[in-house]
């Protein structure tokens, strides 16, 4: 099965090849890359600058984010997120870039579906807002189903389970079956098991060993991991933007064990690795894993 996140508002790739979704956040404090995009004066010009650098390192689509998620995040108010976002996300359609919103607010979605945005990437996808459904199903949008147990402000505090892999396969074909039964084409959701939203490093480990099982439910898999702190974890590197080798690691394993989607910061060199591992999957016929 190709991705088709596809619908009437603009395309990701239907190639045989994994889809690169660049990490745009307008935000002055996510844990990544907080601030680099904001100018002070309130245009969205350095972030129009960063998200079209983006695109022309490789990045298929552009994922706009106006609220941090980073762990024990105070939410941001609607009018702030949205006065974040939407101007970048139209000016980024304009140039004619596949732009997805990364909100938990059906607000922002719709706002952002208004201005351009071809999908939504709900990290609340759980337990979705008010109108989150009804607002991507009546757009024709893709849909991008985040695991997340309640909500960032609180996630990392003491996150359990009993069968990580198990119970977040559950939790997520349950919010699958919600956003179908709300009018949301089955080919345009992507399912992503929310690395660093409320798990432990051993969650996050299982998880991402268990990325063939987590590829074969029947929608594409989205992993993101880049710059995420389970990285610095393993390896000991403290300052998120200097985790490229384990980002670039485990983006590579995520997509040879089947995932569809990466959602990375570091565009150029996620292009460039995964350029390697498709040759050497096309020079043996094909990657080895029956993800979706
Ligand atoms: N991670 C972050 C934000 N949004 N969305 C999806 N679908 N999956 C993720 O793993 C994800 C996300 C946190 O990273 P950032 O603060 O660097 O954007």
């Amino acid at each position: 099965m190709t991705v088709d996140l596809r619908h009437a508002t603009g395309a990701l790739p239907t190639a045989s090849r994994p889809v690169v979704m660049g990490v745009l956040n307008v935000t002055p404090d996510s844990f990544s890359d907080g601030g680099l995009a904001l100018t002070d004066d309130g245009t969205p010009d350095r972030a129009l600058a960063v998200g079209r650098a983006l695109v022309a390192a490789g990045a298929d689509c552009i994922d706009v984010g106006g609220e941090s998620t980073r762990p024990g995040a105070e939410p941001v108010p609607v009018d702030e997120e949205l006065a974040r976002v939407v101007p970048v996300v139209a000016g980024l359609a304009a140039d004619g870039i596949v732009v997805s919103v990364d909100t938990r607010h059906a607000a922002v979605a719709r706002a952002a579906l208004a201005a351009g945005a071809s999908l939504v990437n709900d990290v609340g996808g759980l337990a979705p807002d008010a109108g989150m459904l009804d607002a991507v199903a009546s757009a024709g949008a893709g849909y991008v189903l985040m695991h997340l147990r309640g909500e960032p402000r609180t996630m990392q505090d003491d996150p359990r389970f009993d069968d990580v892999v198990a119970e977040v396969e559950g939790e997520l074909l349950a919010a699958r079956a919600a956003a179908t039964d709300a009018g949301i084409d089955p080919a345009a959701i992507a399912l992503d098991p929310g690395i660093g939203f409320g798990k432990t490093l051993p969650h996050n480990l299982a998880l991402l060993a268990a990325v063939p099982r987590l590829a074969a439910l029947g929608s594409p898999l989205l992993v993101g991991t880049s710059r995420k702190s389970f990285l610095g974890h393993l390896t000991g590197v403290d300052e998120p933007a200097q985790r490229l080798a384990g980002s670039l690691a485990s983006a590579v394993l995520a997509v040879r064990d089947g995932a569809r989607i990466v959602r990375v910061h570091d565009v150029a060199a996620t292009v460039e690795a995964l350029a390697v591992v498709g040759a050497i999957d096309g020079a043996g016929g094909g990657p080895r894993h029956g993800g979706a």
